[in-house]
Formats: C-alpha cells, structure tokens, sequence
C-alpha cells in the first residue's frame, strides 16, 4: 500500500511536470557526460599504423592501429564494395587479461544493416606502398593510409573528398581493469542529477575527427528541431544523437530528439558524399567551418567504429548507397500517403462517427482515423475500454465500409498488473529488460509501474509480433493498423525521461550500447505482427504492414513511418518541420511527417490553414492534437478556413498517382520523396542553404507561406529552368535567388518545372481506395528543348503481389512534339522484369495538359493513335489554366494506361 502511495505520488509529481513545458536542466549536455567531456576537441593520443601489418588482400586493406602512448592495439579494415561505398571498421584487439568488457558490435543478424551488402565487396589495387603510407584504388575511389600518425584520404575521381584524422582528434580507449588512484572523468560512474550510471565496463568511447574539404554544407544527422545545413557548433552544443523524448521541444536546439540516424550528406559542386557510422550508443558530433571546409568531430561513448563512406558522387547515388547498405523505404500501402486524422483521443465511438461523417459532410477526403491511448482499458495495450469502445470490430469495419482503416496506438511499456495478458506471459517468460541485480526493470510510465519488452531479443520480437494475430488481439480487424508511441524508450522517472544505460539486454548486452536501436527493434516487432497478420488473413500475397513509429534509427525506413512528435502549434514549429523533413528525407528515412497543426497549442484558422497547405506535401500526411487542445477537424474553423483546407486535402489526393510514384523509387533506390533544391539542381551554389522551400520529387516546387498575416513569400526558382504555377500554369523563368511574390490564403506557390510530366486523378474521393479505378490527368511541363518525361506506378496497394510483377510502371516521353508511352525501365539491379497488374488495362488517360508548347497562332491538332485528329483547347479553356499562355488541353484522349502509344501534335500553319 505504501508502496504504491508513493509511487502514485511520483507518477503524480511527474504528471505535473509534464504540463509545465521543455526543462533544458532535465537533459545532459556535452559538458554533463563523461566521454564527451574527455573527447571533445581534444587532441588524442598519437595512434600509428603498424607498416609492417598493412597489406591487401582482394576487398581488404588490413592493418593494426597503435595507440603509441597506451600500447594497446586495434585492428583496421578498409573495404571496397561495388557501389563505390567504403567502409573502415576498427575494433579492440582486446587483452585477455582484460575481463570487463567486450565491444557491441552491431551485425547483419540485427537486421539494422542487409546481409546481402556485404556480398557486394570488389577488390583493391595496391598503387603503391612505402614505410609512409599504402596507396589503394577501387573505380573511381582512391584511398591513401598514412601510417604515422595514423590519417586516411579518400579521393573520387580525382578529387578529395574526406579525410579521417587529419586534426588529430582521433581517440579510441581501451578497456582497461580500474586501478585505484588514477583519474579517469567520468569513466567508472557518472551521476546526473539523482541518476547514477554504474559503468562497470569502464571507458570505452571513440572519437572520430572527419573532414570534408572544399564543403561549405554538410546535412543530415537527424533528429534535431534545427537548421537544414548543419550550423557550426564551436562555442555552443554539439549535435546529440540520444533518442529521448524532449517533451514539448524548442523549434531550433541541437538537442537530440526521439530518433538518431548517424548519417551525414556533405554536398559541394561536382561532389556529393556521405558518411554513416553503424554505432547505436549515445553519440555528439561538432561541425565547425575553416573557410570553405568542413570538419566535424564525432564521439560515441561505445561500441566499435564501422564507418560507411558513401562516394556519390552525386545526391542520388549516395542515397543509393546508403540503401544498399541499410535498405530502401518499404512500399506503404496507398491508404497510409492519403490524409490521417488523429487527436489523443477520439473520445468513444460515437466520437469515431461524428468525425467520419464529418469529412463525407465536408466533402473532404481522408483515410485513417487514429485512436491514442484512452481506447484502452487502463493503459493495457491490445485492449479496449469497454465503456468508450463496446464495440470496436464494428466500428472498424464500419470506418472501413467507406475505404477508410482505423489506427491503434501500442507503446512497449507494459503495465505491472498480473491480470493483464501480455504481462503475465511476457513476465513468465522472462521477456523485459532486466535491472543490473537481474531482476525485471521496473519504469513508470502511463499505465503506472511498467516493464519493458526485451525487444532486442528476436525471440521476444517474434513472440510479440504474434500478439497481432486477429484472435489474439480482441477487438481487431484486418483493417486496423498501429502506432508505436514511447519507444525512445520513454520512462517517466529514468534519467532524461529513458532507461538508465546500465541496464541489461539479451546477450547480457547494456542499454548503452542499444539505446537508440531499441526503438527500430520495437517497431521491427509491431510491423512483424501485422505482416503475419497479413498472410493470415489474406493469403500467399498478404497485407503491407503500417506502423508508425515515433523513435528510430538507420533501417528504420524498411519498417514504416516516423513523425516528428510533440511539435507546437506555432508559426517556428511549422517552419522548422521543413528541415526536420528535408534532413530525414537525405538520410534515408524518406516516409516522415510532422503533426499538422501542432501537437500542443491551438492553431488559430490562418495557421491551420497554412499547415495543411504544406502538409499536402509532406510524405506523411496527419492532423494530430494533444488531449488538452481545442477540437480542430478541418471543418471547425468555419469559412472560408474549411474550404482552403478542402482544397489543400484534394490536392494531396489528385497529387497520389505522382506520390505513390515516387514511393516507389524510394522503394527501389532509396530516393527521398521531399527534396532540397541541391538534389535536383547541384551544381547551383545559391540553393544550398534554402530550406524554407523544397522539391516534390523532382517535378513539384513547393514554397509554403510560413509567417502569420503575410501577403507575399521570397521563392526561390532555380535558374536554368522553366517552372509553371501548378494553380494557374503561368509561366516563370527561373531566378535563382529570391523573388517577393505575391500569395493569398487560398494557396501556396507551387510549381511544376518544365521538362516533367506529372500524373494526376482528379475526381475528388471519399479515400484512396475510392480512387483505384479512376482516370488520369497527364500534365506535360515542357522544358527549354520543348521535352519533358514522367511515369507512373501503379499496384493494388495494399498486397505483396508487387513483388511478384503485379504492378505496372509506365514511362511518359515528350519529344519532337511526340508524346510516347512506354514501360518503365527503371535502371535498378532490384527490379529487373517487367510488371503487369492486370487492372491497369482498364484504366485510362483522360486528359493531358501540356503547358509551354511552342507559341502558335492557329493551335494544335493531336494525331492520336488510331489516326483520327483531334483539337487540341486552346488555353485550356475550362480548366484553371484557362488564362496560361501556351497551355493546352487534349481532351478525352482514351489512352490506355497500360498501352504503348504515341500522340504527335501538329501545330496549325
Ligand atoms: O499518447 C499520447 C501522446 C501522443 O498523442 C503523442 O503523439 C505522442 O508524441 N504521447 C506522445 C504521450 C504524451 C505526450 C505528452
């Protein structure tokens, strides 16, 4: 009883806390943590490369590293591998007298890396070797160790690209036996705040020093609420890479947030690369600038140094890259790109009705409702509150009568109470994270006392990945899909909100080495469960996971979505979702969102408006709100707010034949979906710091309005091209800097630039499903050359049978006045037949739009495939392009999407 008075007690005090908004005090800084103290900017010791061990033998160059003051030893290996990635491990040759500790190691049996990367190896050339340095080439990458005091050059093609340890700040301790009287900060316990972190292993950190010379901009290193282009951080604090839950973040910190990829994009004319360290401990990188070069100082307080570096050289080849070495984004279901609609909580299920006849009310499309955690009978997860939700299949397949599904929200804490099903079992079993005595951890959370799954463990992975069977978890169906909430972990009375570092993982592995992949392995196990699930229910091609995951790491892309969290409703919070989205889109991570609208705060009529208007364009599209904020369905900040953000909800919806289209690359190459304009445009300096607009693929610019009470916007257009307003088709040539332009509420600047073709359905549906047997819009944006080229990707959306050729993809081709249709090549060694989805042959084109034809004074005639000519509309009479100049409109064309044809236009003489 007492116990569980102060326990009530504390989860109160906690409670309390939590609505008094973001305690920088609460988390550690640089100067808060031992190993970054020891590291930082500091000079290492002096490691050499033993020259007598450095030799090559096929895909590797081997040597042993000396730490000459210490004399301990480390083993290096340099490989090549195909794509032109490099990568360098180093690891402890570790003394046997030494007991303390080994060094975690994370491996292709994790499934954070593919097994089949490692396959890819290709072999050295020595060029030359000395008692000075060993030169080696592999294609266009060349790599030069020099042996005292240890450095490594990496050049492509001639020119350098990255260089390690060139400042000497390269560290890697040993693990050593403590000996009484010697100082070591930080390295055999370390306390913050009232949390004491035994470290029985004692030091084990690294730090890499990186430069990149002749880059000005470096990327990537999600997820901090910050700049695109990582700002220096000498003076200040270094970037972290800690998956926390930062309650109620500030909209531009350094501070790490709920996931950590450590993947780096440095991009210069002519040159992109990438650099990626495989190490999942808690990890804080410096960037600091030297006229145009770059270096950054990267320290990891354990595990072992496995360095990927991605040689480009150009922004699609290093995503390319990168995915081979950690995956491509998992083809989503179409129903998960249209719009979601969320709020902690949908009260009951009356509630449920209300708001989805709201939107057929309202003539809005959407295709998800989401339930938070007051569905649940006590925080119990896989269950219902009987009162709220009696009747939750019905609701389901109700909500699913009109092509929509229904979200859960499943956090891994699991409450403590000997009743609840999945705590007996998983206690019996022994599947939580232990204590360091060996006991069950015990954390708080929302259910109370909680213990968390040992997701590390495939066997707790595959056990949890059971409980989504339909007759186990009551009350599902086939149509409800998840949320995975918490999964930092969150642990209300744990140090910075998570787990303490010296708890115990399978394999008697501590949390320090796991901390930011336990969230991936817990959404790893979600997404496992609605797969089974999925071939259960629907058969040999069964049912594509959704699982949203708040926390992640590298491979998380494989596994499904992530969102940015507890964002604000405020004008900054809207701003700095761009960057946020940009920098995971360069990392891999392209399927990401942030809460539109605002988490916290009530977004007034203009701001929600403004948010959905971008929102349109994020890969992840959901409305969420916090459970003290004022209700906010589209439809409740009146005229002419819900008509705007009808519009802004269509657009999402006519945009999903081009959306799903690029899910698709990045399905295939890793490809972003949300670009920086750099992507598209890299040789033209002046975008490499833009991150207020960004690309759609690389044929939608999108330059959203993003302060309150403004009738203008500085959009930037990229020199060198044609770009058509995607609202009325007017064409503008493109700047390359700032142009004040003027804007309304009822949009946003949007373009198409020339030389695309953009596929588009334009009836307006209830949901994505609604829209599968609908035709298409073709909008041909013509280049300078008078060219332009798309495609299209179509497939049921929802099954597995893609993989097996069940889908199509077309290619779309002006020239010469001669539109082509054609199967998609797609130029990737992962697909290499062509699909076919049997469907497709039923769909057609019923229209196409081509803006910036050659000017003529008589018009157009269109010489369609069977022979017969037909008139082109001038100035796309009836449609919103009705006063572009040049724009023209081929009306019910009848063009099969899965066919080969051509139309050629004649211009009148
Ligand atoms: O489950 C409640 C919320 C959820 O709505 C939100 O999206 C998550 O980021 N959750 C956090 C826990 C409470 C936050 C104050």
């Amino acid at each position: 009883m007492i116990r569980w008075i102060v326990s009530s007690a504390i989860f109160a005090i906690y409670l309390l806390e939590l609505s008094s908004g973001f305690k920088e005090h609460e988390f550690k800084k640089c100067k808060d943590t031992g190993f970054c103290r020891r590291h930082r900017t500091k000079s290492g010791p002096k490691f050499d490369v033993l020259h007598e061990t450095a030799s090559v033998s096929g895909h590797e160059l081997r040597a042993t590293l000396r730490n000459m003051d210490a004399g301990k030893t480390f083993n290096l290996i340099v490989r090549a591998h195909s794509s032109g990635t490099i990568r360098l491990l180093l690891d402890e040759d570790l003394d046997p007298s030494v007991t303390n500790g080994t060094r975690y190691r994370i491996s292709p049996e994790d499934s954070v890396t593919l097994p089949s990367f490692e396959t890819t190896v290709t072999p050295w050339k020595t060029i030359s070797k000395t008692t000075k340095d060993i030169v080696v080439v592999s294609g266009d990458v060349q790599v030069t160790l020099t042996f005292a005091a240890f450095k490594m050059l990496v050049v492509v093609k001639g020119k350098p690209a990255l260089s390690l340890n060139s400042k000497g700040l390269f560290d890697m301790e040993h693990f050593r036996l403590k000996e009484e009287g010697v100082e070591c900060d930080g390295c055999w316990s370390e306390t913050f705040l009232q949390f004491t972190d035994s470290k029985p292993h004692g030091p084990e950190a690294m730090s890499l020093d990186i430069a990149f010379p002749g880059f000005e901009h470096v990327y990537g290193l999600p997820e901090h609420a910050t700049s695109f282009a990582l700002k220096p951080t000498v003076g200040g604090e270094p970037y972290r890479l800690y998956n926390l839950d930062v309650f109620e973040y500030l909209d531009s910190s350094p501070f790490g947030l709920y996931g950590s990829i450590p993947m780096m994009v440095a991009h210069k004319v002519g040159l992109t690369i990438g650099v990626f360290w495989l190490n999942a401990a808690e990890m804080f990188v410096d960037v600091s600038k030297e006229g145009s070069n770059t270096a950054t100082q990267w320290i990891a307080e354990s595990g072992i140094v496995d360095l990927f570096i991605f040689t480009g050289p150009g922004p699609a080849e290093v995503q390319q890259q990168y995915a081979e070495v950690t995956g491509p984004t998992a083809m989503p279901q179409q129903f998960s790109v249209g719009y979601h609609q969320c709020r902690w909580n949908y009260k009951d299920e009356a509630d449920v009705h209300l708001v989805d006849s709201g939107f057929d009310e309202h003539e809005i499309p959407y295709d998800v409702i989401w339930l938070d955690i007051e569905h649940t009978n006590g925080k119990r997860y896989l269950t219902w509150d009987s009162h709220l939700f009696p009747k939750p299949i019905e609701l389901q397949n109700d909500v699913a009568s009109r092509g929509r599904e229904t979200v859960t929200i499943v956090d891994p804490h699991v409450k403590r109470d000997h009743s609840y099903y999945i705590f007996q079992e998983a206690q019996s079993e022994g599947y939580f994270v232990k204590n360091p005595q060996g006991g069950d951890f015990e954390g708080w959370c929302w259910p109370g006392s909680s213990s968390y799954l040992d997701v590390t463990n495939p066997t707790v992975r595959a056990w949890w990945a059971q409980q989504f069977a339909l007759d186990k978890y009551q009350g599902s169906t086939e149509h409800l899909y998840i949320w995975n909430d918490m999964n930092e972990p969150s642990v209300f009375n744990g140090p910075e909100i998570t787990m303490q570092k010296d708890l115990i993982h399978h394999g008697n592995v501590e949390h320090r080495d796991v901390h930011n992949l336990y969230g991936l392995f817990y959404h790893m196990g979600t997404a496992e469960g609605l797969t089974l699930r999925g071939y259960q229910t629907h058969g040999e091609d069964g049912d594509r996971p959704f699982v949203l995951s708040r926390a992640f790491f590298s491979g998380t892309q494989r596994v499904g979505p992530i969102w940015t969290g507890d964002n604000t409703a405020d004008w900054k919070h809207l701003a700095v979702s761009i960057p946020m989205l940009l920098s995971l889109g360069v990392t891999g991570l392209p399927f990401s969102g942030a809460d539109v609208g605002g988490f916290f705060g009530n977004p007034d009529a203009e701001l929600i408006t403004r948010w959905n208007q971008l929102g349109t364009y994020y890969p992840f599209f959901r409305g969420h709100a916090h459970l003290e904020t004022q209700r906010r369905e589209p439809w409740l900040f009146g005229e002419p707010a819900t008509s705007r953000i009808r519009a802004a909800i269509r657009e999402r919806y006519a945009l999903m034949p081009y959306i799903y289209t690029l899910f698709r690359h990045a399905n295939i190459s890793g490809q972003p979906i949300m670009r920086p304009l750099w992507f598209e445009f890299p040789d033209a300096k002046e975008l490499f710091h833009v991150e207020d607009s960004f690309l759609l693929g690389s044929a939608i610019l999108v330059s959203p309005v993003l302060q309150q009470g403004v009738d203008n916007v500085d959009l930037v257009l990229p020199k060198g091209a044609r770009w058509f307003n995607a609202h009325s088709g007017e064409e503008t040539q493109g700047a390359g800097k700032p142009v004040k332009t003027k804007v309304d509420m009822e949009s946003i600047p949007v373009y198409y630039k020339g030389g695309s073709i953009v596929p588009r359905r334009e009836r307006p549906r209830r949901s994505t499903r609604m829209q599968m047997k609908d035709p298409f819009t073709l909008i041909v944006a013509l280049d300078g050359n008078w060219s332009a080229a798309g495609d299209l990707y179509l497939d049921d959306g929802r099954s597995f049978a893609f993989l097996r050729g069940q889908y199509t993809h077309r290619e779309f081709k002006f020239e010469g006045l001669k539109l082509r249709s054609a199967v998609h090549n797609s130029g990737s060694a992962v697909v290499t037949s062509v699909g076919s989805w049997a469907p497709a042959q039923d769909l057609e084109v019923e229209r196409v739009v081509f803006l910036g034809l050659p000017k003529t004074g008589k018009g157009y005639t269109a010489r369609m495939p069977d022979g017969t000519e037909v008139s082109l509309e001038a100035g796309a009479a009836s449609t919103k392009f009705s006063q572009a100049e040049n724009a023209w409109v081929l009306r019910q064309p009848k063009l099969g999407v899965d066919a080969d044809w051509v139309v050629e236009l004649v211009a009148h003489k």
